[in-house]
């Protein structure tokens, strides 16, 4: 009887964390999507028109009315690729000048990608340069050079919530899928992208499940196997080896790797 039991509980662990890593990743693909969507509509309205047929109060109306299809963002933005050689003419027409993430006026850099449109929900980031962001930098660069969505490692975010970003480049002309490096860098024309509010969007998510009470879920970035990195759940010890079950995630940048864990907060 004890070995059927115990049985039955392994059965029910398997399907329980199989059910949250379907639902987890369903839930960011098409969050992913839907900003593949918005960078589509930037390069559509904003430059393949001119002038721009889109603005800040245009973008941040769009983007809160179609919030419900991207479910894990707490906001998306977009960040225009500005030169040195363009920044006081940027910065004229914009009327404000370029800040980094820590609120102080950008000094000399190469480029800077300050935010130019907003939603609502994130609005503190208008107006500053989201490459003065190490994560955010990392993501932008490899966005650019190779023309996919790409994520960052899980990092705390301006909301003080544990999570992660993803970006696309937007690009001035049509590439072809096999174009140089620098090709990609030089038609850049700016990045769109958002933040996975992991630790509040996913909280929410396993909430709605049957059986969360009795179930701790935790999801790492494992894309350094040796040192696995905390994206969702608090790394709370179990005192005895207890019974778990992993499973792969896959959340569409191949660059990095994640998993579920999940365990019976009792042993059962
Ligand atoms: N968006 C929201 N919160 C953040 C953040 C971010 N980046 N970085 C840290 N906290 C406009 O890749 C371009 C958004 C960055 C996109």
């Amino acid at each position: 009887f004890r070995r059927a039991a115990l049985h039955k509980a392994e059965e029910g662990l398997v399907c329980m964390c199989e059910e949250r890593a379907r639902m987890l990743q369903d839930q960011f693909a098409v969050s992913v999507n839907h900003v593949h969507a918005l960078a589509i509509l930037v390069a559509t309205f904003h430059y393949d028109k001119l002038p721009p047929a889109l603005d800040q109060d245009t973008f941040a109306a769009y983007a809160a009315r179609t919030s419900f299809e991207r479910p894990l963002l707490s906001g998306v933005a977009y960040a225009q690729r500005v030169v040195h050689t363009d920044r006081e003419s940027f910065e004229r027409q914009q009327g404000w000048i370029i800040k980094t993430m820590k609120h102080e006026p950008s000094s000399v850099q190469d480029e800077y990608a300050p935010v130019i449109y907003s939603q609502e929900t994130i609005s503190y980031i208008e107006g500053l340069d989201v490459m003065s962001g190490e994560e955010d930098r990392e993501n932008i660069l490899r966005a650019r050079a190779t023309g996919k969505a790409v994520l960052t490692s899980p990092f705390r975010l301006m909301s003080n919530h544990l999570g992660v970003v993803l970006t696309f480049p937007v690009y001035l002309v049509d590439l072809p899928e096999d174009a140089k490096v620098e090709d990609r860098v030089s038609a850049t024309a700016g990045y769109l992208g958002g933040a996975f509010d992991v630790e509040s969007l996913v909280e929410n998510l396993l909430r709605q499940l049957a059986g969360n009470q009795e179930l701790v879920v935790n999801v790492y970035d494992v894309t350094n196997h040796s040192n696995p990195l905390v994206m969702y759940g608090s790394e709370i010890p179990l005192a005895t080896p207890s019974p778990s079950h992993t499973c792969m995630l896959d959340f569409g940048d191949p660059f990095r790797k994640h998993h579920m864990i999940c365990r019976y907060r009792n042993k059962p």
